[in-house]
């Protein structure tokens, strides 16, 4: 990221997750309500585990907001982990005066990043390593990713998510591309999983209760969309600059996140251009002429840059590492052949991930943004779009709709 650097720290079971956002604009109105909304929707989903029954993450602005606004200095978020209240011991900062308070884990989980972390980092005890690779990890990024969400509310834009499957149960919603109103987002936001077709909804529960009780877990596949933006985001000129290859690279770097594309990418492969590429048309417009799209199969990027249509980008997440009937394991301590270690964990996070997909989303296209347009006060950025809207409307080019 090149405008808003984003930074996490905080071990699962530790004293708390922290963020520092630093780049965003003076005078940008900021409240503990924007960013408290989305941790308490990462909680949320059918198939959580134990933990999110003693969590209610909650933050507290530490730097960087003064009397309801940034100061354009780092915005250093805290969310207490509850659950360290129970774990003081074990999670403890000083070097013990006897023995470790518990004995070492040493039986790493396949799937996770227990037996590639210990030899990274030459640790017999594996909670070195898993405490951090934990999905705990992600309230740090939904934290900052809110921000970035707020940012982008003054130039216009949204940032929403629904999930598409888990398991093997899909919804069969049929949405436009084009239209970020086609899908119901109201029943996204009522259902348990954080998905717009209700029949899914409830063969998803059941397909999550079935897991739960053969000691399975599940992955699923979620959609991240963002609308209202302008074209011309991002770039071509270097590697780097290309949007889609930084969302796609955001959301790929989700725990579990395993494949990831813009729109239906693997679908269109398999088309001929005639069916894939978006047709440029003359829009009905009162005034004067403007160009425009009537589909959305390119999914909101051409050559690199936003093209000002609605961004659709997709994730598959693997099914959650620890399983409560585990997997063939080897004890490292004793190197012989043994039943993985169970942690307690969730039988789907599907719809949690989704909300960190939002907030990946947020901070790429925030940033590109401020990349474009600067800014160091709130206005200055708010003008700078302004006037850029205005030359693409009077060149037909674009118009906000
Ligand atoms: C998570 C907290 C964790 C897990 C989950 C995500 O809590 P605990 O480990 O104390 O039960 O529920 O972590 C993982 C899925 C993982 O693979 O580590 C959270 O807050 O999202």
């Amino acid at each position: 990221m090149g405008h808003l650097r984003l930074s996490t720290a905080g071990e699962s079971h530790g004293p708390a997750e922290v963020c520092i956002i630093d780049g965003v604009p003076a005078g940008l109105p900021l409240s503990r309500e924007d960013i408290d909304a989305d941790l308490s929707r990462r909680q949320q989903g059918y198939g959580r585990g134990g933990r999110m029954l003693i969590e209610t993450d909650r933050c507290r602005f530490l730097a960087g907001v003064r009397l309801g606004k940034t100061l354009g200095t780092p915005i250093c978020i805290l969310v207490e982990n509850r659950d360290h209240a129970n774990w003081t011991e074990t999670m403890g900062v000083e070097e013990p005066e006897s023995d470790p308070p518990a004995a070492a884990l040493t039986v790493p989980r396949p799937g996770h990043a227990d037996l590639a972390g210990a030899a990274k980092f030459a640790q017999d005890d594996l909670r070195n390593v898993l405490e951090r690779a934990s999905a705990r990890e992600t309230v740090g990024r939904v934290a900052g990713g809110a921000v970035a969400k707020r940012l982008l509310l003054e130039a216009g834009v949204h940032v929403q998510g629904r999930v598409l499957s888990v398991g093997s149960v899909s919804s069969t919603s049929r949405v436009d591309f084009a239209d970020p109103a086609s899908v119901d987002w109201t029943a996204v936001e009522r259902s348990s999983f954080g998905c717009d077709d209700e029949r899914a909804d409830a063969r998803m529960r059941e397909e999550v209760d079935t897991a739960r009780e053969a000691g399975e877990s599940l992955g699923g596949v979620f959609e991240i969309w963002c609308w209202g933006l302008c074209p011309g985001l991002g770039g071509f000129n270097q590697p780097g600059d290309r949007l889609d290859g930084r969302l796609l690279g955001a959301v790929a770097s989700i725990p579990a996140i395993k494949g990831v594309e813009v729109g239906e990418a693997f679908a269109g492969a398999k088309l001929s251009g005639s069916k894939v590429h978006d047709h440029i048309v003359l829009l009905e417009q009162e005034d004067s002429a403007c160009v425009g799209r009537p589909t959305n199969r390119c999914a909101g990027t051409e050559g690199g840059i936003s093209n000002g249509m609605p961004l659709v980008i997709r994730a598959a997440m693997k099914p959650i590492p620890t399983l409560t009937r585990p997997l063939p394991s080897v004890d490292l301590r004793t190197m012989t052949a043994v039943a993985a270690h169970v942690e307690r964990s969730d039988v789907s996070a599907v719809t949690a991930a989704r909300v960190v997909g939002e907030a990946m989303v947020a901070l790429v296209v925030a940033d590109a943004y401020l990349d474009k347009f600067g800014g160091d006060h709130i206005a200055d950025f708010r003008q700078a779009v302004a006037a850029y809207e205005k030359r693409l409307g009077e060149k037909g080019l674009w118009r906000r709709s």
